[in-house]
């Protein structure tokens, strides 16, 4: 059999980078990075491989199934939509619209089915939709939205062109950049650090922070302290771009106001960070010719979300680094959505959950009220769940009661290709076609990329007949929950006109009329025909000023100091002034949780692939040689760590990589619950680290999930013979062989 090589990108995280994918025999027998992607450059990480072990796992659903009893059977898709859109109608007929809740799961943001993920959305006008999003970017959002006008307008780092560059709450060489799309992040830094510095601000001492030049080992949840005192030495020695600013935004003063006061005396044991370098990152910042602050979810996942990203935002912005190369910018991409979104209304608070408590933003409520939108009773309840791409099982706090409170529903449809935590409490479970055997074009993360570009995603293998895309699946959804009359024939015309309209001929439209396209640049201008013929894509240069053209708000500048936010930072401050910080330890428990990524895992769902998961146990507490001489604990054994939410048991990894009085253990493993389809993954599991966090622990402002703020203790785990016993799981003790 010859071979046959295809050039696509790996869809798994943002950097979707370019790759070369050859098959033989209809197997996937290499993976390399392709040189010519114009922004991977041939780089890949190990989880590229993936794609290929993804397609061939033979745990992959190919069919849809319905439940029967504890397990699954296969049935047919006409039969599927059929039973769904009659349940699901049912609910909707006899509870109204909102007793149908939606999730969206991080992948789905990586194909352009998301469209119609968005549309089946409306057509659902729940106020139960929810996401990753609100355990992930919903502070950058809701920043972006007041301080610039659009939720959209989450600034990029410029750091291929930036002489100084600090990240703060990040770790791009294993991420490979968020919110700042970067594939082979590790190189950039070098050459930043060839041209300036690099700084990283992290409890630990990450992959990121060996590359850089300087490690600040600051304290889990002091950021918010630092930028404050940051500003203040800015403010007082006269470092800020007076001119810039003036021209650029409003609120000047009053920021200045609050910030006054608050030297780097004042709140630098706050932040765990001495009051020198605190200066000197101030000084530096202001004193070098482009510099740039980005930071990401590692500050996104604390109380104080909204407001450390606000003072990230402001410090680029009164230094003169925001809209200008090497600072904070903002794309210009094919299809230009920050141009059209800033029109759309953020919904902020239009309605909130049944408790009160959380305030819906761009019309969805946070992931954190999830299990309790379905568990309490009376009007509003949810009572049917549609997810799509998602695992909140165990990417979200919870409690762990989501697992039960999904078996509760009326009726659940899941769309994934696995059996997962999440979905094995489905009633049914759509599965769409493996990444490898669709078409796509890159729309959304141009978004946000350090350079303009767009990319193409041949087919490797032909769609299997009868499969699904997600897109596809999403449409079907939506006939079935439409309101039509003369069902059966109306649905066969509307799915037939759903056909036509496929994200690749809506993009089609979108690049021809967008900044690039044929219709505004004439026939040398973008077509999708061009950038299918291009094997690497399209390189649409470097990242321009483009901040006037793109502002939302109403006297188009900047809003340095929304007044809400001005006074929850003051709040911050006397608590602090009080003794109160955020990094002050709660009583019984002494030691901050924070999270982990590892370069060869994804969120919860690639431990179902050999080579992902060889090698010795990654679900591990990384705690520091004092913290664990102090509580007689040595390395590798088994610990329980608790919260007041719940507790875990998992394997103690000793080392100076992290700051003292921390301890991070990484997410999206559990892989515990009987029934799941992933039998790799199953054999080992480590443990659900959210289910030491409090789902009620979120940011006031987005009501993004807290969960780099959980206070924990840590014992030795109880071990009998070779069986570890252990408080988990809320109480009841459960037994499971030791290793
Ligand atoms: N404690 C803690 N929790 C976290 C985080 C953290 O740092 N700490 N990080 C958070 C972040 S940033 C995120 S983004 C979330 C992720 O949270 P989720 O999006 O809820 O979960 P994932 O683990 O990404 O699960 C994705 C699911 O989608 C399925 N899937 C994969 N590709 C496709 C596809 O093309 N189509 C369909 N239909 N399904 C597909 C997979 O089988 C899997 O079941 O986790 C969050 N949870
Ligand atoms: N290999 C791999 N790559 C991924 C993913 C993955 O799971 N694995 N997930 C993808 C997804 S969905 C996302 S959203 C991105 C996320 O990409 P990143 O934002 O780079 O995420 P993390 O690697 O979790 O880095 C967060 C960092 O914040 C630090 N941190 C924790 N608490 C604090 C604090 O209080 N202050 C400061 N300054 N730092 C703190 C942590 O130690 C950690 O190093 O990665 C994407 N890429
Ligand atoms: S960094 Fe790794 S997982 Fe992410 S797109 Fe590139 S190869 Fe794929
Ligand atoms: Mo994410």
């Amino acid at each position: 059999m010859s071979a046959t090589t295809v050039a696509r990108q790996c869809t798994l995280c943002e950097a979707h980078c370019g790759i070369l994918v050859t098959v033989e025999d209809e197997k996937v027998t290499r993976i390399e990075g392709n040189p010519e992607d114009v922004l991977s450059k041939g780089y890949i990480c190990p989880k590229a491989t993936a794609m290929g072990g993804l397609h061939h796992d033979p745990d992959r659903l190919r069919t849809p199934v319905r439940r029967v009893g504890d397990s699954f059977e296969p049935i047919g898709w006409d039969e599927a939509f059929r039973e769904i859109g009659q349940r699901l109608r049912r609910v909707r007929g006899e509870h109204g619209p909102s007793a149908i809740g939606m999730y969206l799961g991080n992948p789905a943001a990586h194909s352009s089915s998301v469209i119609y993920g968005g549309l089946l959305r409306a057509v659902l006008s729940t106020r139960n939709f929810f996401s990753a999003s609100s355990i992930d970017q919903f502070p950058q959002e809701f920043v972006a939205w007041r301080m610039f006008g659009s939720n959209v307008l989450m600034p990029v780092a410029d750091i291929d062109r930036t002489d100084r560059l600090v990240i703060m709450g990040a770790n791009p060489a294993v991420s490979n950049g968020s919110v700042t799309t970067m594939p082979n992040a590790k190189a950039r830094i070098r050459e930043v650090r060839r041209r300036g510095k690099v700084v990283v601000i992290d409890p630990r001492r990450t992959e990121t922070a060996r590359l850089a030049d300087e490690h600040v080992a600051i304290a889990p949840g002091g950021d918010v302290y630092l930028l404050l005192a940051m500003l203040q030495v800015l403010v007082t020695e006269n470092l800020c771009d007076e001119a810039k600013i003036r021209a650029q935004c409003t609120g000047w003063d009053e920021l200045r106001e609050l910030v006054s006061q608050v030297t780097p005396e004042r709140v630098g044991a706050h932040a765990g960070v001495d009051a020198d370098t605190i200066r000197r990152l101030a000084r530096e910042h202001a004193g070098a010719d482009s510099a740039v602050l980005y930071a990401r979810i590692g500050v996104c996942q604390q109380v104080t979300g909204t407001l450390t990203h606000w003072l990230v935002n402001a410090i680029n912005a009164v230094t003169g680094n925001l809209d200008s190369p090497g600072g904070q910018m903002f794309a210009t991409p094919p299809i230009d959505v920050a141009r059209f979104t800033k029109y759309l209304p953020m919904g902020y608070g239009a309605w909130t959950d049944r408790s009160g408590m959380y305030k819906s933003f761009r019309s969805e409520l946070p992931v954190a009220v999830l299990a309790e939108e379905i568990r309490t009773e009376g009007e509003g309840q949810i009572r049917a769940m549609i997810t799509y791409a998602g695992n909140p099982v165990l990417s979200t706090p919870q409690r762990g009661q989501l697992g039960a409170a999904l078996d509760s529903l009326d009726f659940y449809v899941a769309v994934d290709m696995y059996i997962t935590e999440t979905t094995r409490h489905a009633d049914i479970i759509l599965p769409p076609i493996s990444p490898l055997e669709r078409e796509d074009l890159n729309i959304l993360f141009p978004v946000f990329s350090v350079r303009n570009n767009l990319r193409y995603d041949a087919r490797v293998f032909d769609a299997p007949a009868g499969g699904l895309e997600d897109w596809q699946i999403m449409a079907r959804l939506i006939t079935e929950v439409l309101p039509l009359p003369a069902r059966r024939f109306a649905s066969r015309l509307l799915n037939g006109v759903f056909e036509q309209f496929s994200p690749m001929r809506l993009a089609t439209v979108g690049v021809a009329t967008g900044p690039y396209g044929v219709l505004r640049r004439g026939f040398k201008g973008l077509t999708v025909a061009k950038v299918r013929a291009a094997a690497g894509g399209i390189d649409l240069g470097p990242l321009q000023p483009r901040l006037r053209a793109l502002i939302g708000t109403n006297d188009r500048k900047v809003h340095l100091a929304p007044p809400d936010f001005l006074a929850a930072a003051a709040t911050l401050l006397e608590d602090a002034d009080r003794g109160v910080a955020l990094t002050t330890p709660v009583e019984g428990y002494d030691l901050k949780l924070i999270g982990r990524r590892h370069l060869r895992s994804n969120n919860s769902w690639l431990h179902n692939l050999p080579p992902m998961v060889k090698g010795r146990d990654r679900c591990t507490a990384l705690m520091h040689p004092a913290d664990a001489t102090a509580r007689g604990l040595t390395d590798g054994q088994q610990v329980t760590v608790s919260s007041p939410t719940g507790s875990i048991v998992v394997s103690l990894e000793v080392s100076d990589d992290i700051r003292a009085g921390t301890i991070a253990i990484p997410h999206g493993w559990g892989h515990r619950e009987p029934g799941v389809g992933w039998q790799v993954a199953a054999a080992l599991p480590g443990a659900n680290v959210n289910l030491l966090h409090d789902p009620a622990s979120t940011d006031p402002f987005s009501g993004n999930s807290a969960v780099n703020n959980t206070w924990v203790t840590v014992v030795a785990a109880l071990v009998i013979g070779d069986a570890v016993v252990s408080q988990a799981d809320h109480g009841s003790v459960s037994v499971s062989r030791k290793g």
